[in-house]
């Protein structure tokens, strides 16, 4: 498609639009991002985020050597058409490193499209369905007690909801806890080795979130991650022993590419369920959502193809009662999260947004008009998803190879980190 196409659309004219550069930005302000920006005859420009934990480099190079030179001399309000080609054209489909790849295109063609119309995203996408986002925090502590005091922190920064894990007796560097200033998984060149012990686990979470609404009492929204670690029946009887405490939802209670394992969970507890932070495609969920074995998708838009097609699993989802919940650690770039406020902003079947606090080094490099007041975010009214790149402070922090952690029982069998 080139840009002697007939003039169509308002955003622009097809001259305005045509795509005449796109670069991939690989960055490491405190953790390793990689940004898509890609420019248009008229100046204007999109940016995406292409980021994936411990995987960046093929990411990058995915982009670099296989995607932009597909995307020079298209027009880039033919936001569907570009997804549809790097989706269907590609014939190796699906996939992490695929879908985020077309992510990043698809959001940097939505920011652009945006621009050009001078609206901010949630107008594009239908406007505004909510007056924020109601967003989580992070608290974590190395026993219960701390764990405590970290949720009466994040209460008296206003939020509404908040997730809580926190350690367990005899396990090596769980899972969700802070071991410096900031929790942050992907920390060394090659990765951590953990340890994993399901009965001191499953012996602690119902302790912990018992001590949360005795502090805390009723009306702060609690959540609880269990990062794929238990066994389907397993995950059956922590949802019940936790139904006293009455959670948000419970996040990946057990590994999901067998999507029916949910339905041993469902059988025997009514404590809501979140899945999809690891899922690229509407198909990962596609049972999960029909059968209505989740409450809530976490599928995010960065690794799940943009929000083309993040739109299409959102409006799937909304047909079974099936609420977003999207992912936003930080890993997910601020381009991202800018991205993700926006969709969140106008869909109807929102639920909540992961939000965890980047560095301030992040933050610089990624300047951002999104805002936190009184436990929600607030995207900006300026086109487009709002986020930018200062490519002369990106420059000054190179990437890092880091990876994320493994886990291994204490007998030494590998495990779901
Ligand atoms: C979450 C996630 C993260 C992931 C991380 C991996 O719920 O926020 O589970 O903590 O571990 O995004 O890159
Ligand atoms: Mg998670």
């Amino acid at each position: 498609m080139n840009a002697s196409a007939p003039d169509e659309g308002c955003a622009g004219s097809v001259r305005d639009r045509e795509i005449v550069a796109a670069r991939v930005i690989v960055t490491c302000p405190g953790r390793n991002f990689v940004t898509l920006k890609i420019e248009t005859r008229s100046g204007v420009y999109g940016l995406g985020d292409a980021t994936l934990n411990g995987r960046e480099l093929a990411v990058a190079s995915y982009l670099a050597d296989h995607v932009v030179p597909n995307l020079i001399g298209r027009d880039a309000g033919r936001i569907e058409d570009t997804w549809q080609f790097l989706y269907r054209g590609a014939y190796w489909r699906r996939g992490p490193v695929t879908m985020t790849a077309i992510a990043a295109v698809d959001v940097a063609l939505w920011d652009i499209v945006a621009k050009l119309a001078g609206m901010p995203l949630y107008q594009l996408l239908g406007g505004r369905s909510r007056e924020g986002v109601l967003v989580y925090g992070h608290a974590n502590g190395r026993d219960i007690e701390e764990a405590s005091e970290q949720v009466g922190r994040y209460i008296e920064k206003g939020f509404r909801a908040v997730r809580a894990q926190c350690g367990v007796p005899g396990v090596h560097k769980p899972y969700g806890v802070a071991r410096g200033k900031a929790y942050e998984p992907a920390e060394s060149e090659l990765p951590v080795e953990t340890v994993w012990s399901t009965p001191a686990y499953l012996n602690v979470v119902p302790q912990l979130f018992e001590r949360l609404r005795a502090d805390h009492g009723p009306d702060i929204e609690l959540l609880h991650d269990v990062h794929h670690r238990l066994t389907p029946i397993e995950a059956a009887r922590l949802a019940r022993d936790l139904e006293p405490y009455r959670l948000f939802w419970l996040e990946d209670a057990t590994p999901a590419e067998n999507q029916r394992a949910f339905e041993l969970i469902r059988r025997h507890s009514v404590t809501p369920l979140a899945v999809g932070e690891v899922f690229n495609s509407i198909w990962d969920a596609k049972h999960l959502i029909e059968a209505q074995l989740i409450d809530f998708i976490r599928a995010t838009i960065v690794h799940a193809g943009g929000i083309t097609h993040v739109r299409r699993l959102a409006d799937f989802a909304a047909l079974h009662q099936v609420r977003t919940g999207f992912h936003g650690a930080t890993d997910l770039s601020p381009v991202c999260m800018g991205a993700a406020l926006h969709f969140d902003t106008w869909v109807p079947n929102f639920g909540i947004q992961e939000y965890m606090f980047h560095t301030e080094e992040t933050d610089a490099v990624f300047p951002h008009d999104y805002v936190f007041r009184e436990g929600r975010l607030h995207c900006g009214e300026r086109p487009g998803h709002g986020v930018d790149i200062d490519e002369a402070l990106a420059r000054k922090f190179p990437y890092r190879p880091k990876q994320l952690p493994v886990a291994r029982l204490a007998d030494g069998t590998m495990w779901d980190w």
